[in-house]
């Protein structure tokens, strides 16, 4: 569900800001998380892979391996306002993505390229937020 995704977004990317210096993702490439799911923002930076890595790791959402800990994942999206409708689904979708990239050893590249794969499918789906639906609760966290 989009309204789901926007509440997960507009908390996740509260973190870009704590992730900007490590991750060397600049204003230019990217000026606030929201954009992400913007039709004309493209998923190639492997600086993006870097912070997406820095920010899950805030909400200890990734293994040791930099892939996706499933329980708490799905812990964290439970949170949101009807989270539990999207929760199985997103960790889902995003371990079908982290298996097709499973062979790129730089895990910043291969962060992105599953970030990259999970908004097309998310969007396929019909879970992707418009930006203006992350704008509208972005107050809220
Ligand atoms: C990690 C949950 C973030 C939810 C916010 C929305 C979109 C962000 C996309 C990141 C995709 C997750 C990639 C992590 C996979 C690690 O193998």
């Amino acid at each position: 569900d989009a309204e789901v995704m926007s509440h997960v977004t507009a908390h996740f990317g509260k973190a870009l800001e704590e992730c900007r210096q490590e991750s060397g993702l600049s204003t230019e490439i990217m000026e606030e998380f929201k954009h992400f799911w913007s039709e004309d923002f493209e998923v190639v930076h492997r600086e993006l892979g870097c912070a997406i890595i820095c920010m899950s790791n805030k909400f200890s959402l990734l293994q040791d391996d930099t892939r996706i800990h499933h329980v708490n994942m799905n812990d964290y999206v439970k949170n949101f306002p009807n989270g539990e409708i999207l929760a199985q689904k997103m960790v889902d979708l995003i371990h079908n993505c982290e298996k097709q990239y499973d062979d790129i050893t730089d895990e910043c590249s291969r962060v992105v390229k599953v970030a990259a794969c999970f908004k097309v499918d998310a969007k396929r789906d019909g879970i992707a937020p418009e930006v203006t639906m992350i704008e509208a609760v972005m107050e809220k966290y």
